[in-house]
């Protein structure tokens, strides 16, 4: 069969047309192994999602109807869900089957096996259930009831942490919009949903011992705008929307550094008891808390324990990036106090990978942002955590950062890592990508978008699409299956996918798009 490989001999070789691809061969994130074999499954109206026998846990149920809701509207087919494992006569149809034997398939995989007489997902865990149904819908058509080939996938993803961060703090998005990125993370297998609550610009999320800091530190934004905040409920319904899709949201208080905001909203915070005024415009670097001060703590403390409590995820990131105006001494004895706290309310620390230049606490996940031009001993600082124990994500700001402009023609963005064009975005090795930083060490891969120029979804969307897709491959498909011109043609068949679910994209031009 005619394949992505057509194009396989290089960059230069034209890219192949989507039109070609089988639809196993245009799943995206490509799967780590699949076999076509015999005929496939015509949904039609007498389709059946049947979530399990006895005995089956209510998750599953849930799964299906979620499944069951993402199917209707494409293949316009009524798609019932139903108890029971189903049997003769019993008509045919999707099965999801939970099987705690299947150790091969993991925390997170699953097997689809197609024939004549229905779909049946396998895995060992609800989360490998779910990702075995965003497979397919993947398999049928963009419109319309289709037939899903025969044959069997099994697939199981190469790094455990696969996620996106959004940037809520330069410009104020709603609930909503971050509800919409869950659901198109979700859909491309992606876990983890990183959110940026606070930074110099804004304080975005309620904090009842510290009420100000949203009600005025949430009041302004990059370029001056109203800005806003995050009630609770907001944030809980969120996380609950999240879980529903398999992803955990981690919560990031940025400290010592990024503080303006709330500073503007307790004087205290400072060290000369002064607050600022509210900051609107784009510089990173001038703030800090006062590290001196007990008072610092009772803050650290009082919010940190109540966003632990709003957040069922394992970990709390704190930040930690540019603390230029936090001296080295002193940035290191903040952190320690800081990553103490995180462990005192049960959760693992996050920070950005300025913390392995001091003491990051046992257990601690750096997340690396660094690029080509990092100085080696900032690296070399990184992978000497990684041999203390360390586990790194990986955000090269010059691949994975969403908001770098692809070129000079990008209307948002930045460019201070360089542009990233569509293919840059995916050409790099997350397994060997940081010296001394070996496979095992890395936990995976996150692709964040900060939001300095960017106050739209459309202009979210742009930035992320379609990038984020080729950072998902990166983040869960084997090595073996990473190139760019099968990769190119994958994501040029998910267009009319993003197309139909009317999510703004760059029509970047080495994509072979239809
Ligand atoms: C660097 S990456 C920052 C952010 C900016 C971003 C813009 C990081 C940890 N800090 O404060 O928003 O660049 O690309």
């Amino acid at each position: 069969a005619a394949c992505a490989c057509t194009a396989a001999h290089g960059d230069d070789a034209k890219p192949a047309a989507s039109a070609v691809l089988t639809p196993y061969e245009r799943l995206l994130p490509a799967p780590s192994s699949v076999r076509a074999q015999g005929p496939g499954y015509a949904f039609g109206a007498g389709t059946v999602i049947r979530t399990g026998g006895p005995g089956t846990p209510e998750e599953v149920r849930r799964i299906g109807e979620l499944l069951a809701e993402q199917l209707r509207g494409p293949t316009g087919l009524p798609l019932p869900v139903a108890d029971g494992p189903g049997g003769p006569g019993d008509g045919d149809g999707v099965r999801l089957r939970l099987d705690g034997g299947a150790r091969e398939l993991g925390e997170e995989g699953y097997r689809l096996l197609t024939t004549p007489a229905g779909v049946t997902l396998t895995a060992r865990t609800p989360a490998g259930l779910f990702h075995a149904g965003q497979t397919l819908r993947q398999l049928l058509p963009v419109r319309g009831a289709g037939t899903v080939p025969g044959g069997t996938v099994t697939d199981t993803p190469r790094f455990a942490y696969r996620g996106a961060m959004i940037d809520i703090a330069r410009h104020h998005f709603p609930v909503e919009q971050a509800k919409r990125y869950v659901d198109q993370l979700a859909q491309y297998k992606m876990n983890t949903l990183h959110v940026h609550l606070t930074d110099d610009q804004g304080w975005r999320i309620a904090i009842d011992s510290w009420p100000r800091l949203a009600e005025y530190g949430g009041a302004s934004e990059v370029g001056g705008g109203p800005g806003g905040s995050w009630s609770k409920d907001d944030y809980r319904e969120l996380v609950s929307y999240a879980a529903d899709r398999y992803v955990t949201v981690v919560p990031e208080i940025d400290m010592p550094g990024h503080v303006n905001a709330a500073q503007a909203a307790y004087g205290e915070l400072t060290c000369d008891g002064k607050a600022p005024a509210r900051y609107t415009g784009v510089k990173v670097g001038f703030s800090s808390l006062c590290v001196g001060k007990e008072r610092t703590y009772a803050f650290v403390d009082d919010v940190l324990g109540e966003l632990a409590a709003l957040t069922p995820g394992p970990y709390l990131h704190i930040g930690g990036d540019e603390a230029h105006s936090t001296p080295a001494a002193d940035y290191a004895a903040f952190m320690d106090r800081a990553q103490a706290v995180v462990a005192r309310h049960g959760k693992t620390v996050m920070a950005w990978h300025q913390l392995a230049s001091a003491r990051p606490a046992p257990g601690a996940v750096l997340q690396y942002w660094g690029h080509d031009r990092t100085p080696a001993a900032e690296k070399a600082a990184v992978a000497a955590a990684a041999r203390a124990g360390h586990r790194v994500v990986l955000s090269p700001a010059d691949h994975a950062y969403l908001d770098m402009k692809y070129d000079r023609r990008t209307g948002p963005g930045l460019a201070w890592a360089g542009y990233v064009p569509a293919p840059r975005a995916y050409s790099w090795n997350p397994g060997s990508y940081l010296p001394d930083v070996p496979e095992p060490a890395v936990l995976g891969v996150e692709a964040p978008l900060w939001t300095e120029t960017i106050s739209t979804r459309a202009d979210w969307e742009l930035m992320a699409f379609p990038r984020l897709l080729s950072l998902a491959e990166l983040a869960w498909s084997p090595a073996t299956a990473l190139d760019w011109p099968a990769h190119r043609a994958r994501l040029a068949a998910q267009g009319p996918r993003l197309d139909a679910q009317d999510i703004t994209y760059y029509r970047a031009p080495e994509v072979p798009w239809p």
